[in-house]
């Protein structure tokens, strides 16, 4: 389904139980930071809303989208996070730099979700040029930012739902 003139960011019945000490990681590529700045605010602005800690959601800015899932993994491996969040935009250009940075990206970041067992949301916006990401960035799109939180939140959800079925 087209998402082009829809704003996917709405979330206004949504609500959770997990805990306000729930742990999220939040790693931000700096490359097109007038997007990545905008998408972390609306991720952590959701994580806020929804109840969680302040202390409890740490932010990680790396050099650029393929370096997301290597962040992630040192997140995973040495901060006791809960769930790790991922942010970038990478932006068609002139050479295949693009492809070879949205395959790797999307690959790793599936990776690390199944061989650590835990959700690493891919909140990368891959767009054909900036107009379009920022529309997706707090524009007419909405704000993957906060799409990527809430996917966040509703994966540690679905954990618990399923540990709490097994232990009934
Ligand atoms: C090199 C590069 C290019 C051309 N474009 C982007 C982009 O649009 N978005 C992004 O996040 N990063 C880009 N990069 C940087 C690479 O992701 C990476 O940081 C470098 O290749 C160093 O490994």
């Amino acid at each position: 389904m087209s998402s082009k003139k829809k704003n996917l960011s709405e979330f206004n019945s949504f609500s959770h139980s997990l805990s306000s000490d729930t742990r999220f990681g939040i790693i931000v590529a700096e490359w097109n930071p007038e997007i990545t700045d905008s998408l972390c605010k609306g991720a952590v602005d959701t994580l806020l809303d929804q109840g969680f800690k302040e202390t409890s959601i740490i932010t990680y800015k790396v050099p650029g989208s393929f370096e997301l899932p290597l962040g992630a993994q040192y997140l995973l491996e040495n901060a006791e996070v809960d769930a790790v969040i991922c942010l970038g935009c990478v932006i068609q250009g002139e050479t295949r730099h693009f492809e070879f940075i949205c395959q790797a990206v999307s690959q790793q970041i599936s990776r690390l979700n199944l061989d650590y067992n835990m959700p690493v949301i891919f909140g990368l916006l891959t767009t054909d040029n900036f107009d379009q990401a920022k529309a997706r960035a707090g524009g007419i799109n909405g704000n993957k930012g906060v799409e990527a939180a809430i996917a966040a939140i509703k994966m540690l959800q679905l954990r618990d739902s399923v540990f709490a079925a097994q232990e009934s």
